[in-house]
């Protein structure tokens, strides 16, 4: 039961997310400059384009604008992803979908943990890409049995993090002062730390089977690795960057530019070197890389037949490519994208029209008690002016992107090709839970924002 005094978990979400930012921020003063950069885009996007500033407007997501970032971490057990679980749900964050990462020779598969509901994003979207290490793709054994004993010793969890998520789960939420104390604690388990848990020789192990690998299991906990402000023109923060002492990959990554934006785009600048010391230290002689930088623009979230459209019309371009976009072949690679991507309608109405994105349903003034919302087709209604739509933003990451971030990140060398792929099942076994179809989510939203208009309708006559 909820109890009055209780603070809501998309409040305890909103502070979370300030609190990481704020951290990240001193943590790694390119965030703060690259904030910066968003800031003015987004401002200079909106002074300009009216269109895109009225919009915003009508769906209130100009409010959630300064605040949308998303994080991604990696851990290394089960138990540690069925505990970040239980901690993010305290937040109100759910796992929404299900991403492989090992047919990019990334030896892990992941989930976004977010809120779901439209009412909860527009509080806070802050989203976080988890991703769990598979140990099980370490081919030599000791190795794998040392990385094992590793992760079992560790606790990425604060005592009072833990208590704190018991007393959320059996009082039914958290009072102010344990909020506060809770924001504070679960801050830990993100927080980097330049001591490594193994010696220096352990660590080279550990990089030799995978940077990746090394990452999650020669340190404390699972530092938060990127920030990821959302911007209303990546392909202006992207010219911009290098001004700002900022080198970005090569492409950006997701669809290509257009009028009407769907999905996501994305570009990332690399991991930082940065000094660690080993047990078998005294002083900080090492250095590891795992942290870096990230834009993304978001846009209209597709159906099931829109996004297989995507999805076709990105292999289709990869392939003619014959090669990971890079340095050498990018201006091909956004040519091959612009060609293909020519066949995927780019208005609202079109894609609205051949059921390829969701949208928002909204009264306009013309239907406010009109009595033609009681008789006329939802085409008709629209036709007439008596609603209209706004696409409805998508929440989610993409896979081939996720895969391009994590390969820049690591550099050439990683190109390992695994075996075994998708595990969707074991995913599920170790997070305690299924995860969410992040289809349905969309699907719901678009069809209560219907029932919410007729509502309207009712109540005005
Ligand atoms: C996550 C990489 C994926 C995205 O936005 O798709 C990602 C990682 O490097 O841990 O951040
Ligand atoms: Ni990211």
């Amino acid at each position: 039961m909820s109890h009055p005094n209780f603070v809501s978990p998309d409040l305890i979400r909103q502070r979370f997310s300030k609190a990481m930012s704020d951290m990240y921020r001193e943590e790694v003063p390119l965030y703060g400059t690259l904030m910066e950069l968003v800031e003015q885009t987004n401002r200079h996007v909106l002074d300009s384009n009216p269109k895109i500033a009225r919009q915003l407007n009508s769906t209130g997501e100009i409010q959630r604008l300064d605040l949308e970032r998303h994080g991604a971490i990696r851990v290394g057990t089960a138990n540690e992803l069925a505990t970040l679980a239980r901690l993010f749900a305290v937040m109100g964050m759910q796992p929404v979908g299900y991403y492989d990462l090992t047919p990019a020779g990334v030896p892990v598969h992941s989930t976004a943990f977010r809120a779901v509901h439209e009412a909860a994003l527009q509080v806070s979207p802050f989203r976080v890409f988890t991703s769990l290490l598979r140990l099980e793709l370490i081919e030599d054994l000791e190795l794998r049995a040392f990385a094992q004993s590793v992760l079992d010793k560790r606790s990425i969890f604060t005592p009072t993090a833990l208590t704190l998520i018991d007393r959320a789960e059996t009082q039914g939420g958290l009072t102010e002062q344990e909020a506060r104390n809770f924001v504070e604690q679960a801050l830990e388990t993100f927080r980097w730390h330049h001591s490594a848990t193994v010696t220096a020789e352990q660590y080279r192990k550990l990089i030799a089977q995978h940077r990746l690998i090394a990452d999650v299991v020669a340190f404390t906990g699972p530092h938060i690795n990127h920030l990821t402000p959302r911007t209303l023109d990546i392909d202006r923060v992207q010219a911009q960057m290098p001004a700002h002492g900022i080198t970005p990959k090569a492409v950006i990554e997701g669809p290509p530019r257009r009028q009407c934006p769907i999905l996501l785009r994305q570009t990332s600048f690399k991991a930082l070197d940065e000094p660690v010391s080993f047990t078998d230290q005294t002083e900080t002689r090492g250095s590891h890389s795992a942290r870096f930088g990230e834009i993304e623009q978001r846009g209209a979230a597709l159906t099931p037949k829109g996004r297989t459209l995507y999805d076709r019309l990105l292999n289709a371009a990869r392939d003619e490519l014959k090669d990971f976009p890079n340095e050498a072949n990018a201006a091909r690679y956004n040519a091959l994208m612009a060609q293909h991507f020519s066949e995927f309608p780019d208005t609202y109405e079109g894609m609205r029209q051949q059921e390829l994105a969701y949208f928002r349903y909204f009264v306009t003034e013309k239907g406010l008690g009109a009595d033609e919302l009681k008789s006329l087709s939802l085409e008709d209604l629209l036709s007439g002016g008596y609603l209209r739509v706004e696409p409805l933003v998508y929440e989610d990451f993409l896979p081939v992107s996720a895969a391009g971030i994590f390969q820049s990140n690591l550099g050439d060398a990683a190109q390992t090709h695994y075996g075994v792929h998708s595990n969707r099942q074991v995913f599920e076994k170790a997070l305690g839970r299924s995860m969410i179809d992040e289809l349905a989510l969309y699907a719901e939203t678009q069809r209560r924002s219907i029932e919410e208009c007729f509502a309207a309708s009712s109540l005005a006559v």
